[in-house]
């Protein structure tokens, strides 16, 4: 029986092959990618998080740390895609917006999407409005996804909606967004249709949006 503690304990390391073995062992006994990702990878993202803000581990441990996760996540994944491709509620277009290079969240989120039957077209990190345009013109997108992890890029998102507006898509597509520093009153403010917290609750969301849920 796999002790789960080891997946948090080898994130929090930043000890990728450690976090690779024991997501191995985990999926093997069946346990729910569901619980790996909220109960144990997320948890301690928060905890390096933490320790960053008091000064007890630095940018190199973050980038362990965050490439821990995404081994274990790259095992995950393919788990939480769907296999009904019939399934298309819509297209999301997602991008971690300029200036912002956190992609592990928006990562998340868009396997989330994927597995619960949109088709997903990932920008990737450091995206500017013009792509984000370029994108929804090109794939006729029902929802533009916008992720930030940094105060300094929030701000960022509202210029994304601006641009839509100035493009004319703005009827065309609804804008969600999301990321640990956006809450839901920032989405109000800046005139996002959405906001979530989390990638369960965003494809949720979306689904509310486009009445399909
Ligand atoms: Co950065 N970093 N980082 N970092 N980093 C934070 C965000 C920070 C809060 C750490 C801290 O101080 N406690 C802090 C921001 C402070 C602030 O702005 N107020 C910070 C800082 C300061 C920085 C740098 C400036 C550090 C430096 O260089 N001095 C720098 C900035 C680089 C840049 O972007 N230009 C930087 C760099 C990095 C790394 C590259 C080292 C690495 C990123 C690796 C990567 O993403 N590939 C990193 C990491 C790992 C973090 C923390 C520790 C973890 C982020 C993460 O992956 N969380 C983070 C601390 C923290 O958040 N506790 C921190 C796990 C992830 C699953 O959660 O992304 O919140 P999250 O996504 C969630 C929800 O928010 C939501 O669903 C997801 C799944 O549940 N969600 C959406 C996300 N997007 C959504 C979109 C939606 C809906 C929901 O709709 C579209």
């Amino acid at each position: 029986m796999t002790d789960l503690k080891e997946l948090y304990e080898a994130i929090l390391k930043g000890n990728h092959n450690a976090a690779l073995e024991v997501t191995k062992a985990a999926l093997a006994e069946n346990i729910q990618p569901k619980v790996l990702i909220d109960d144990y990878l997320i948890k301690a993202m928060e905890e390096i998080g933490r320790r960053f803000e008091q000064h007890k581990v630095f940018v190199p441990e973050l980038l362990m740390a965050g490439r821990a996760m995404k081994m274990s996540l790259s095992l995950i994944q393919p788990l939480l895609k769907g296999e009904n491709t019939s399934l298309m509620l819509g297209t999301v277009v997602i991008g971690t917006v300029k200036g912002d290079l956190h992609d592990i969240g928006k990562n998340l989120v868009g396997s989330m999407f994927e597995g619960c039957g949109f088709k997903v077209v990932d920008l990737g990190v450091d995206v500017d409005a013009e792509k984000f345009i370029g994108a929804v013109r090109e794939n006729n997108a029902s929802i533009v996804g916008l992720s930030a992890l940094l105060t300094t890029t929030m701000p960022y998102m509202k210029s994304v909606i601006k641009a839509l507006q100035d493009a004319g898509l703005r009827d065309k597509v609804k804008v969600m967004v999301g990321g640990a520093p956006v809450s839901e009153g920032f989405a109000r403010e800046i005139g996002a249709d959405g906001y979530s917290d989390s990638a369960n609750s965003a494809v949720v969301k979306a689904k509310e949006l486009l009445g399909v849920a």
